[in-house]
C-alpha cells in the first residue's frame, strides 16, 4: 500500500507565484511514490463572496493549471471538492468535536474576518474543519502546504486524534510537508506579508498568467531597501530576501550562489534577472494551460473520472465514521 498525499488550492482569483512555489510545484515529486490526490477546493472558496460564473471559470482554470504544472491525471486523482459530497458530510460530524474557541483563534479566520468585515460567515469560521475533512477522508499521510496553512494542519491532526480517542481508531493522523525554501513567498509591495491572490494591489503579486511585460514591471517596482547590496537577511532586508528566495528556487541555485552572482550588480540588474527566471519558468505552463482550456471536454472528463475515484474512497471512510458515531446504516 502506497502512502497517501492530499492537497488542494481554492479556485479564488488568479493563482500566484506563492501558490505555485509554496504548493503546486512540489506536488509532482510525490506522484511516483505516493497515491496522490489533488483537489480544487471550491467549497472553501465560497467562504468569501463569489460571482458564480467566475467561480465556474476559475475551477476549470485551476484544474488546467494543475495539469500544466506537471500533475498527471493518469498518476494522480484530480477532482473538484463539490463533486464529492462526503467532504461536507464529514465536516458536520467533525464540527461536533471541534470547539468554537479553537476556531476563533485561527490566524486565517482573524485575517479574513478583518478583510471581509461585512461577511464574517459561519463557513469562514468552519474552514479548518472542512480542511480536516478533506484530508482525513482519504487516510492522508502527507499534506504538502505553504507555511500559512500550518495552523490548519495542526487542527486537522488534533481533530483526528480526538475522534480516534472518542470513537476508537478511525483516522490516519497526517503530517505536513512544508518546503524548506518557498514556504512563504512574500508580497512584492509589502514584503513582510505573504503574497496572496486576494490582495487588492495587483502589483503585490505575480499571477501565474501574467505576461512577460507585467512580470518585469512588477519586479521593477518591488519594494526593497536602500543599501544596494543583494544579500539575504529576512529581518533587515525582507524585499531582497524574498527576491533571492524566488530566484534561488527557479534557477536551482543556492541563496549563497545567487548572492555571489549578483554581488556587484545593483538592484535593477538583479530584479530583471529574477523577472527573467520567472518568465522562463511560467511560459511553458501558460502555453499548456491555454491549450487545455481550449479543450473543456477533456477537463470535464478528468473531473468526472477524478470524482468517481475520490467518491469511492471518501464514501468508505464516511461510512466507517457514521458507524462509529452510531448512525444506522441501511
Ligand atoms: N505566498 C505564499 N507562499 C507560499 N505558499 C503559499 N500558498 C498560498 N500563498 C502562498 C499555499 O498555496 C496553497 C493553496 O492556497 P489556497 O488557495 O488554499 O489559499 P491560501 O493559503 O489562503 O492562499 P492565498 O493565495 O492567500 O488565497 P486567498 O487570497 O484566496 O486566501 C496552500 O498550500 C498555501 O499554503
Amino acid at each position: 500500500m502506497k502512502k497517501v498525499v492530499f492537497s488542494g488550492v481554492q479556485p479564488t482569483g488568479k493563482l500566484t507565484l506563492g501558490n505555485y512555489l509554496g504548493a503546486i510545484r512540489n506536488w509532482g515529486q510525490f506522484q511516483d511514490d505516493y497515491e496522490c490526490i489533488y483537489c480544487v477546493v471550491d467549497l472553501h472558496s465560497i467562504t468569501v463572496k463569489r460571482v458564480p460564473a467566475e467561480l465556474r471559470r476559475q475551477t476549470y482554470e485551476t484544474l488546467a493549471l494543475y495539469i500544466a504544472c506537471g500533475i498527471d491525471p493518469q498518476k494522480s486523482i484530480l477532482f473538484v471538492q463539490s463533486h464529492v459530497p462526503a467532504h461536507a458530510e464529514l465536516t458536520w460530524v467533525l464540527n461536533t468535536i471541534t470547539y468554537v474557541g479553537e476556531m476563533n483563534r485561527m490566524t486565517q479566520f482573524k485575517d479574513k474576518s478583518s478583510k471581509h468585515a461585512d461577511n464574517i460567515n459561519m463557513g469562514l469560521m468552519d474552514y479548518p474543519v472542512l480542511m480536516a475533512s478533506d484530508i482525513l477522508l482519504y487516510k492522508t499521510d502527507l499534506v504538502p502546504i505553504g507555511a500559512d496553512q500550518k495552523q490548519h494542519l495542526e487542527i486537522a491532526r488534533d481533530i483526528a486524534i480526538r475522534f480516534n480517542a472518542q470513537y476508537s481508531d478511525t483516522f490516519t493522523v497526517p503530517d505536513g510537508y512544508i518546503p524548506k525554501v518557498g514556504a512563504k513567498i512574500m508580497s512584492l509591495q509589502q514584503p513582510t506579508q505573504k503574497m496572496s491572490k486576494s490582495d487588492e494591489n495587483e502589483k503585490a503579486s505575480i499571477y501565474l498568467l501574467d505576461d512577460a511585460d507585467a512580470i518585469v514591471r512588477k519586479f521593477r517596482s518591488a519594494v526593497t531597501d536602500s543599501d544596494g547590496e543583494v544579500r539575504f537577511d529576512e529581518v533587515n532586508k525582507p524585499g531582497i530576501s524574498n527576491l533571492l528566495g524566488i530566484y534561488s528556487l527557479l534557477s536551482d541555485k543556492t541563496i549563497d550562489e545567487a548572492e555571489i552572482e549578483f554581488a556587484n550588480c545593483g538592484y535593477s540588474v538583479f530584479k530583471d534577472a529574477v523577472a527573467d527566471a520567472v518568465i522562463q519558468k511560467l511560459a511553458p505552463i501558460q502555453a499548456e494551460q491555454k491549450r487545455l482550456l481550449d479543450d473543456k471536454d477533456y477537463l470535464t472528463e478528468i473531473m468526472r473520472q477524478g470524482a468517481e475515484k475520490a467518491n469511492c474512497l471518501a464514501r468508505k471512510t464516511l461510512s466507517k465514521v457514521y458507524r462509529k458515531v452510531g448512525f444506522i446504516q441501511l
